[in-house]
């Protein structure tokens, strides 16, 4: 093997290209923006705790723009890039009530929607604890050369095209899938790019941690209160009793676990009825990374990539990981 050989992000993208064989590029230069905004948010991120310090000095930030609360500034970077991609139509995120239709003439002939969390996991940032930005592409509904509308973003997340996340941890990685397995990339801060660092990427069908914040406990429904004891007892056979992971930030939890095996509940309780989680630009993409690495994602009752949204912000209970465990989850709910 040439150990000299590094295989970016971008190089990856057009090489996978060829598995579609109608693709003309245009999902390959929509990753290619996402992997750029990625790098700025990146950037920005571990600068967090210097903000304060160069404010205060009065050196830099006179135009106040560092004090921008970093998930506003992840929300204008992605949006900014995603439209300099000229493939994309339209963005729906967490920050918007509303989707944002793309109007200058270019993109409003792109192929693609995004929805995507910007900076989940922000209130960790003051504390520096990980956080991560999630994506998912669609394929739009109506025509090109119109606007986009609200359907074209709120399809079942079977239809995703592609999705993935970005986790900005003691290194930074991005993740991703166009259905056709999962690949990780890590960034080298020296060249500035995301290289191949975990191909192929595969969760165990069993695992050995539950994540959930068990601070709610008694607000669960009793299947999620009674699984949790079962993770708690002892059991040679199974590896039991589990290890709790609870790091409060979705794309960490979530991608530890798929590294090493485990489980991601949030279910709902009774002070969020609906669980937390959204479904549109939070479950779906993190539900497709996990089927497509041999795990799986369910609301309780049934496949979270089959559920139809009804509305862009629409929260959903939430299980993802290794598939067994998914399964023992659904039958205590049962
Ligand atoms: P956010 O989108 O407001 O950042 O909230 C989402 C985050 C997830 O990253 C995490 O899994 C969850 O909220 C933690 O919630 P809780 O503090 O209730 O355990
Ligand atoms: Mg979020």
């Amino acid at each position: 093997m040439n150990s000299y050989k590094i295989t970016t992000l971008n190089d990856f993208v057009t090489l996978r290209q060829k598995d579609f064989p109608y693709a003309k590029g245009e999902l390959s230069s929509l990753l290619h923006h996402i992997g750029t905004a990625a790098k700025i948010v990146n950037k920005k991120i571990n600068k967090a705790g210097l903000v304060d310090i160069i404010g205060r000095s009065g050196e830099v930030n006179i135009q106040g723009e560092n004090q921008q609360k970093l998930d506003v500034f992840a929300d204008k970077v992605f949006i900014n890039a995603l439209l300099a991609s000229g493939e994309c139509c339209g963005v729906a995120t967490e920050e918007n009530q509303n989707e944002i239709v793309f109007t200058d003439k270019f993109a409003r002939k792109g192929k693609y929607v995004v929805c995507m969390d910007p900076l989940d996991g922000s209130s960790n940032i003051d504390y520096n604890v990980s956080v991560g930005s999630i994506f998912s592409i669609y394929r739009r509904i109506t025509p090109r050369g119109e606007k986009v509308t609200n359907e074209d973003f709120i399809q079942e997340g079977s239809k995703q095209v592609a999705a993935g996340y970005v986790i900005y941890g003691s290194s930074t990685m991005l993740v991703y899938t166009t259905g056709n397995g999962v690949n990780g990339f890590t960034l080298d801060p020296s060249i500035g790019e995301f290289c191949l660092s975990h191909p192929c990427m595969r969760t165990p069908d069993d695992g050995r941690i539950y994540s959930i914040n068990e601070g709610n406990y008694i607000y669960f429904p009793s299947g999620i209160k009674k699984y949790i004891k079962y993770c708690q007892e002892k059991d040679e056979d199974t590896g039991r009793p589990y290890t709790s992971r609870y790091i409060g930030s979705l794309v960490s939890d979530f991608h530890r676990n798929l590294l090493m095996g485990g489980v991601f509940l949030y279910p709902q309780n009774e002070n969020a009825p609906e669980g937390k989680l959204r479904l549109v630009y939070e479950c779906n993409p993190i539900a497709l990374i996990a089927e497509q690495s041999g795990g799986a994602a369910s609301n309780g009752q049934e496949r979270i990539l089959n559920i139809i949204p009804g509305s862009l912000h629409q929260r959903s209970p939430f299980y993802a990981g290794s598939k067994n465990m998914i399964k023992k989850i659904e039958e205590f709910i049962a």
